[in-house]
């Protein structure tokens, strides 16, 4: 795995759950670094962007209600395999089958309240990134980085 970003973003759901502490420090204590951290209440049209791929999907409606019926909080996680690992540690898509450990398995029920989203590509999180974070990102180093990384 090489570096890469991922883009993280906490649901209507998990934010007023109170789950933002929670999912951050699980990408926090992995050993990701993060480099772009946002609030924003989306609009219809933005999240129909965001979810362009899934237009044609009967959930589409439903999904973007939902993500625009609240605050979010917008992410960019950055770490050797963090798109693929970062998935992992979110789990699958419906909670039914999300792992215990996983975000989704340890707070989410239904797979329309499922908590979290997670870039799914290292070119779509490039995508994503560049929607949610026109502007960019902040660039720094941990300085903890050598007890990371070998
Ligand atoms: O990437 P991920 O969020 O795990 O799933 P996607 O297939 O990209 O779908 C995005 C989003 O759509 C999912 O997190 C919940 C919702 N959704 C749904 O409400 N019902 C489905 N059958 C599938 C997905
Ligand atoms: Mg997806």
């Amino acid at each position: 795995a090489t570096m890469e970003q991922s883009f993280i973003m906490i649901k209507p759901d998990g934010v007023q759950r109170g789950l933002v502490g929670e999912i951050i420090a699980r990408f926090e204590k992995k050993g990701f670094t993060l480099k772009g951290l946002r609030l924003m209440q989306i609009e219809k049209s933005f999240a129909e962007k965001h979810y362009a791929d899934l237009s044609a999907k009967p959930f589409f409606g439903g999904l973007v209600e939902y993500v625009t019926s609240g605050p979010v909080v917008a992410m960019v996680w950055e770490g050797k395999g963090v798109v693929e690992t970062g998935r992992k540690i979110i789990g699958a898509t419906n909670p039914a089958a999300s792992a215990p450990g996983t975000i989704r398995g340890d707070f989410a029920i239904d797979v329309g309240r499922n908590v979290i989203h997670g870039s799914d590509s290292v070119d779509n999180a490039k995508k994503e990134i560049a929607l949610w974070f026109p502007d960019g990102v902040v660039d720094w180093q941990k300085s903890v980085h050598p007890w990371i990384y070998e």
